[in-house]
């Protein structure tokens, strides 16, 4: 059996490594995007329930700081999706991914303008329903992610998503060294991408205390909120998730929140994490890789130590030294 490293996404982009970032809102500025991309893999910025302005400048970031092609992960559950997506055309992004939904009705008109679209699907149906509706590559993403999740590990998920679609594969969730990588390459992946890696960047923007947080966890240090509530989303531990775990129960007899309220809380949350370092009140989006993650490096470093130690494991050569 051979390793399929040529994914031809990839090489259209002109990346040097398989590796993508995950979208993460907030944390995945314009800044991080650009590092990522100018190291050689794909940035992506996280757009979360943003408007388009707040987009369109974390694109203008990225356009500065790199001339190498960059995506926008765009979170569909999000009210302000159409005007995203305009500002998505209107600066030429080469690569939209999304999450939270199906982003089918917009792809005619993304691929219309050389969009290259790659869903993230938790699970094998949504995989064969993005691949009907003709998507380019889906981002197969395991529970083991931080953020909104969905059931499967990635570990069962990739190679039964794998063997469903004919499409390139990127595996996510969990994965935040080179065996994580060469594990998903012998899973059948594609591709990887990865988040909470991302996050002790040198170049990530992320409050202190995120960083701090990520680099002291333990393997058993996140918690799913939303079990019971719906979306599910994966935090490290602290107050706020501690006590809405419990409080779950009680809030199911109430009445279901509205659209305002749920994004207020949502996107009030993550943002108290990742740009003031709350540690009581933030929702720390992380996954349950936090615990492998000791240092804070260059994403260049990042990148290279990762491909390297892929490579060495996969024994194949490490042709971009
Ligand atoms: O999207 C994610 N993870 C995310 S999005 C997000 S945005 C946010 N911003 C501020 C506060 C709170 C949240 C944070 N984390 N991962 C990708 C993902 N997509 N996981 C699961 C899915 C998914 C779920 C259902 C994809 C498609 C889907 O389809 C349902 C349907 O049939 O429409």
């Amino acid at each position: 059996m051979t390793v399929e490293i040529n994914n031809p996404i990839f090489k259209k982009l002109g990346m040097k490594y398989p590796i993508v970032e995950g979208g993460m809102t907030w944390a995945g500025t314009g800044a991080l995007a650009a590092a990522v991309s100018e190291a050689g893999g794909l940035g992506f910025i996280g757009t979360g329930y943003w408007h388009g302005d707040d987009v369109r400048r974390e694109i203008k970031r990225a356009k500065a700081l790199t001339d190498k092609p960059f995506g926008v992960n765009v979170m569909l559950m999000s009210r302000h999706i159409r005007e995203v997506f305009d500002v998505i055309l209107e600066e030429g992004v080469k690569v939209v991914a999304t999450g939270a939904g199906d982003p089918s009705p917009f792809l005619d008109e993304l691929h219309a303008a050389g969009i290259t679209v790659m869903p993230v699907v938790p699970s094998v149906s949504l995989a064969k329903m993005m691949e009907r509706k003709g998507v380019d590559a889906v981002i197969a993403e395991g529970m083991e992610s931080g953020g909104h999740i969905g059931q499967m590990t990635t570990m069962t998920l990739i190679p039964q998503v794998v063997d469903a679609v004919s499409i390139p594969v990127i595996a996510a969730g969990g994965i935040g060294d080179g065996r994580g990588v060469a594990a998903a390459f012998m899973l059948g992946a594609s591709g990887v991408q990865m988040g909470t890696r991302f996050l002790t960047a040198t170049e990530s923007e992320v409050h202190e205390n995120f960083k701090k947080k990520i680099l002291k966890a333990r393997d058993i240090d996140t918690i799913v909120t939303g079990n019971l509530l719906g979306s599910r989303a994966r935090v490290l531990k602290n107050k706020m998730a501690k006590e809405f775990v419990k409080n779950e129960v009680n809030e199911l007899q109430k009445p279901k929140p509205d659209y305002e309220t749920i994004e207020k809380l949502e996107s009030g949350t993550l943002r108290a994490a990742v740009q003031e370092g709350d540690k009581d009140n933030g929702a720390f989006m992380a996954g349950q890789i936090s615990g492998l993650i000791k240092d804070e490096k260059p994403v260049a470093d990042i990148l290279s130590d990762i491909w390297a130690q892929a490579t060495d494991l996969m024994g194949i050569p490490d042709t971009t030294k």
